[in-house]
């Protein structure tokens, strides 16, 4: 792909890779709304953009399935032929946040590490498309007994260890079959047709999982037994915990990321700012949990994490099961001088963060989940 593409599509991120093309969100558009608007969406690849024709597109559904088909956009699009869903999804990376584990324990897991991700590798679209247990029931006669996993090929190729791959991963098949709004593949992004940075023609939109599962330019699913062999699926996207050891870090120890656990960010202000203020400092930011469960309630630490504030729920009329939402709060302060503001999200299952970067961190730096603590100096 190009750089008009990039200039095109995506103006203004910040660069975080050239090749293959990473950006993430700026902070001001992190902020704006709820949506984020297609322009300032992150974007993560694994490799170049393909070019794909859309009246040549074809998706191909194969494996444990009653019966393989082949589907034109024009079939997929076709109301008559399948429901459509608009869901409102916030897709993140597990790379969010990465740089706080680089940087409180740089050298350790993270010579590896290519995309250095800060606050924004987290985004937030209505998507449109049909519902894929929607697509296997109606079009191919249900999955077979055996089959447990759904597998996405992406049209892209990405090389690693001098051979060539298609993006490849996999979900179980329970989460697919679990609601209509679960998985979608989708062909439009906030009212637009999808931009080509964000998958078109066709994407896979997997609601509460980590973005990598969101398979972008799929052409072929496949219903299987077992987990994807791709690399992607095998060999990326583990969690190794810390007490492994860099010894013991193999395939086999690691476990497949796929909910993402609950998390928040601190936007404004930045670390290292000085505030002068009158007793108030304000603060906002996101929130957002995975696997369906949404944001209860945000808290704000003006020291580190022994005294709370509860912040004001914005939106709660309106639950959006797999939205983040947005915060802002005005915290009393008096002290003057160096202080650590932190924040703490609760979800709908009572989840919360971990306090400190190192009670989770992982030889990947994968979904750095732990409060995110930033240091203001407040000038009263
Ligand atoms: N799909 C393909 N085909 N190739 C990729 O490299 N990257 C994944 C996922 N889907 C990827 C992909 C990762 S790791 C993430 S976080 C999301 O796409 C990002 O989606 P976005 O670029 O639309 O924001
Ligand atoms: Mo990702």
């Amino acid at each position: 792909y190009s750089w008009e593409l990039v200039q095109k599509e995506k103006p203004d991120l910040i660069h975080i890779l050239d090749f293959p093309y990473n950006g993430e969100t700026r902070r001001d558009q992190l902020m704006r709304g709820k949506l984020t608007e297609n322009k300032y969406h992150f974007v993560r690849n694994h490799g170049g953009v393909p070019d794909i024709e859309e009246d040549a597109y074809e998706l191909e559904i194969a494996g444990l399935v009653k019966h393989r088909v082949k589907l034109s956009l024009k079939d997929l699009k076709d109301p008559n032929k399948f429901p459509q869903e608009e869901v409102t999804i916030t897709l993140q990376c597990s790379g969010t946040r990465r740089i706080e584990q680089i940087t409180q324990y740089p050298g350790d897991g993270d010579e590896l590490i290519n995309a250095p991700w800060s606050e924004g590798a987290i985004g937030t679209a209505v998507w449109r498309g049909v519902p894929l247990k929607k697509v296997l029931k109606l079009a191919c006669g249900g999955v077979l007994p055996e089959c447990r996993h759904l597998e996405f090929i992406g049209a892209d190729t990405y090389v690693k260890k001098n051979n060539i791959y298609n993006y490849a991963v996999s979900v179980p098949w329970r989460k697919v079959r679990q609601a209509s709004e679960e998985v979608l593949l989708a062909w439009e992004m906030n009212g637009e047709p999808l931009p080509k940075m964000h998958g078109a023609p066709l994407r896979v939109v997997v609601a509460g999982y980590i973005g990598a599962r969101s398979v972008k330019w799929v052409y072929r699913i496949n219903a299987l037994q077992d987990p994807s062999w791709g690399p992607v699926q095998r060999q990326e996207y583990l969690y190794y915990t810390p007490q492994l050891g860099k010894q013991n870090i193999k395939f086999s120890n690691g476990f497949s990321i796929g909910q993402m656990p609950v998390s928040s960010a601190i936007i404004y202000p930045q670390e290292k700012d000085v505030i002068i203020h009158d007793g108030k400092i304000a603060l906002q930011g996101w929130a957002y949990s995975g696997g369906g469960n949404w944001v209860e309630r945000v808290e704000v630490s003006p020291d580190g994490g022994t005294v709370w504030y509860a912040v004001q729920p914005e939106d709660m009329t309106e639950k959006h099961y797999h939205a983040w939402r947005l915060w802002k709060i005005a915290v009393p302060v008096e002290a003057e001088g160096w202080l650590e503001f932190c924040v703490r999200t609760w979800d709908s299952s009572c989840n919360t963060e971990p306090t400190f970067v190192r009670d989770t961190w992982n030889w990947e730096l994968h979904v750095t989940s732990s409060c995110h603590r930033i240091k203001l100096y407040s000038v009263n």
